[in-house]
């Protein structure tokens, strides 16, 4: 017998539509005592929610969050608006006593994260970001590697988060496809769309970051509005972004991540470096953990490939069998997984809101690095 989580998710875009179909499949998949009930969607178009609600089986359509909030046939408010909306959202969502999931980056900035972390955390309710790349199965077999000690001291973190949609001059602004290109809907730009994915991974699998020193250009300076084509608006969000740092353990971490990579559509990788060994993960390869282990015998010493796809390796023995691969959706459904495990267990899943809070604070520190041209430390790191 399960027991029913009843959602009320707000926004209907990309983001709401991966998190729906992972509402929809996580029980097919995973042996849970709690199902999730698709109980509202809301968005501000009545047109576009009741035919997204439609399509996914959402059971009603709200077009105020307000008001899906207050109601109290919902346990739970997952928030897959674009930036500007989550703090409000999600701090009225846990003064109203509703679970709160929250799509990444957690907020505009860090003086918001902690506002809405210290909301959540009074109103104590569960809570969580999707930052999904943590369950990816061989990123999630990269942290068993590590956590296994096989790696020993660590050297160096190097990650990669490269993508080519931006380059054109010609691409408007704003709007419900492009607001990422947008300060004042986004907050930030790389560092807080993509950058923000590497940090929350990195935090995770090596550990708190002290300090940073950094650099952020703009290559297109300003945009026609997508919805109102005869204006246009100054970009001031970053473009591209690189940081150099040093982690709590001792080690060096060098990050780079950008629009302007031609080729490059969403190469999100990922390289350790330890005393005993090495692993290497590439997103646009994604089932794969390359391993070196300095234990191997000389003679044999190499990069090994392991295809993460076994029932021995994280989340595939809920899939399908050994040797078939999974995708970019089920790294959705893995995190709710979890999260609902969390929930039955009293053992709640990261990242949580203060984990969340911590990646946003290292950004933070990025980008008042890359203004003032000197290294920063993180807040709270010292
Ligand atoms: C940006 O292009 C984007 O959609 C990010 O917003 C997602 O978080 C990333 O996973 C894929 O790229």
């Amino acid at each position: 017998m399960t027991r029913p989580l009843r959602i009320g998710l707000v926004g209907y875009g990309f983001m709401g539509r991966a998190h729906s179909n992972a509402y929809r499949q996580v029980n097919r998949f995973f042996d849970l005592g709690i199902e999730p009930v698709l109980k509202a969607a809301c968005g501000r178009s009545e047109g576009k929610v009741r035919a997204f609600a439609e399509n996914w089986g959402w059971e009603s359509v709200e077009t105020d969050w307000r008001s899906l909030v207050e109601r109290d046939d919902i346990d739970a408010i997952d928030i897959c608006t674009p930036n500007r909306f989550h703090r409000d959202i999600a701090i009225a969502a846990a003064r109203a006593g509703k679970m709160v999931l929250c799509e990444k980056p957690l907020a505009m900035n860090g003086a918001e994260a902690r506002e809405m972390t210290e909301a959540i955390e009074r109103a104590g309710v569960p809570n969580l970001v999707w930052f999904n790349y943590r369950r990816v199965p061989a990123i999630a077999l990269a942290k068993q590697v590590a956590e296994e000690g096989r790696l020993g001291t660590v050297f160096h973190y190097r990650a990669q988060y490269l993508q080519d949609w931006t380059i054109s001059p010609d691409l408007p602004m704003g709007g419900a496809t492009l607001w990422r290109l947008d300060a004042e809907e986004a907050g930030a730009g790389v560092s807080g769309d993509l950058v923000s994915h590497s940090v929350d991974t990195a935090l995770w699998l090596n550990g708190p970051i002290e300090s940073v020193v950094g650099m952020t250009e703009v290559f297109v300076k300003e945009r026609a509005i997508q919805d109102d084509p005869g204006r246009r608006k100054a970009i001031t969000i970053d473009d591209a972004c690189q940081f150099m740092c040093r982690f709590a353990n001792g080690s060096l971490g060098l990050f780079e991540s950008t629009r302007y990579a031609r080729g490059r559509k969403n190469y999100n990788t990922l390289e350790m470096n330890g005393a005993d060994g090495s692993v290497y993960f590439d997103l646009e390869d994604p089932h794969r953990l390359e391993f070196y282990d300095h234990g191997d015998a000389a003679h044999l010493q190499g990069w090994r490939s392991i295809h993460v796809t076994g029932f021995e390796h994280p989340y595939m023995k809920s899939w399908w069998v050994p040797g078939t691969t999974i995708g970019y959706e089920h790294t959705f459904t893995n995190t709710l997984a979890d999260f609902l495990k969390g929930l039955e267990t009293g053992q709640p899943a990261s990242p949580t809101f203060r984990d969340a809070l911590q990646t946003q604070l290292v950004l933070d520190a990025v980008l008042e690095s890359a203004e003032s041209g000197n290294w920063a430390e993180v807040a709270g790191s010292a």
